[in-house]
């Protein structure tokens, strides 16, 4: 496999960074995962404009520039032989020193990896899958804003830790108000009598690309979609509930707290949107040439 970093493919064995940069240091940096699907980028633009949002939430300039950082991410797409895959791009505040001051880091780091991509089990997506609700609530947005992808997501590893711990693969967080924010690496949606409900960034939630895409298909499909605030009240009354995520694409909840959500299985809605987003993953794309 060969890494992208700050210009340059390296072997894997080679792609090494710094123990000083702040990225590791303090999870001083930003990221984005994206996919790969039929020798084209999925919704390239998309992440790029959501990467440099994230830098600037975070005052990091990143030393490229969007058009510079696509054609990178081509180029480590195209030298990987990746058709259909996953990209992890990463930009690290970089070199600093052992104190926090951002201001003493020489310059941003730009790292690529091109793989290949774990999906949840495919029975999961005919099954729905499992969660709970977790007691570590998402980031308050005026400490670490969840709209910002940064490279420091204890936040959702603590969330994780306690999904896992209990069983199940996936949890809902609540914000600090108590309402539905997010899953701890996906968005969320609750359809009731045909329409869809999603928590409004506001409420904690990343503002995610597959949840955009979603929404417009949706959309497009004539449903109703509208961003509410969600309590759990509304995820147990739910006919259906799904994730959405770059990784997980779109996948149905069957089980809450061991309440089942509608029949217990992923409903029309949700195999519809499904069906639709794979659809649309052959139309949308920018070509690895
Ligand atoms: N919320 C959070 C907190 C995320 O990290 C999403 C929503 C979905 O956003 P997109 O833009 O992907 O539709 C994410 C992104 C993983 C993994 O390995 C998942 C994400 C990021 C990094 C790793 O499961 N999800």
């Amino acid at each position: 496999m060969k890494v992208y970093i700050n210009g340059r493919l390296l072997d894997e064995k080679n792609a090494k960074i710094s123990v000083f940069d702040h990225g590791l240091l303090y999870g001083d940096g930003v990221f984005e995962g994206i996919r790969v699907y039929h020798n084209k980028v999925f919704t390239l633009q998309r992440h790029i404009d959501r990467l440099y949002r994230s830098a600037k939430a975070i005052a990091l300039e990143i030393a490229m520039t969007p058009e510079e950082i696509m054609q990178a991410v081509i180029k480590t797409c195209k030298a990987n032989g990746i058709q259909n895959g996953y990209v992890r791009l990463i930009v690290t505040r970089g070199v600093g020193t052992l104190g926090l001051n951002p201001y003493l880091c020489k310059e941003s780091q730009v790292i690529i990896i091109a793989a290949g991509i774990q999906l949840y089990p495919v029975e999961l997506y005919e099954e729905g899958l499992s969660i709970i609700t977790v007691g570590t609530m998402r980031n308050h947005p005026e400490a670490i804003n969840p709209r910002i992808k940064s490279l420091n997501y204890l936040n959702n590893v603590l969330a994780k830790i306690e999904a896992l711990n209990s069983g199940v693969m996936e949890c809902v967080m609540l914000n600090p108000q108590g309402y539905v924010a997010e899953a701890s690496g996906d968005n969320i949606f609750a359809v009731r009598d045909g329409v869809l409900r999603t928590p409004p960034v506001w409420c904690g939630a990343l503002e995610g690309i597959t949840r955009e895409v979603v929404m417009e298909l949706a959309r497009d499909l004539g449903y109703m979609v509208e961003e509410d605030v969600l309590t759990r009240y509304d995820l147990y009354t739910a006919d259906e509930v799904f994730l959405t995520g770059t990784a997980a694409e779109i996948i149905g909840v069957g089980v809450i707290d061991k309440r089942p959500i509608g029949t217990g299985r992923p409903g029309p809605v949700t195999l519809q949107l499904a069906e639709r987003f794979k659809a649309y993953t052959k139309e949308e794309g920018t070509p690895i040439t």
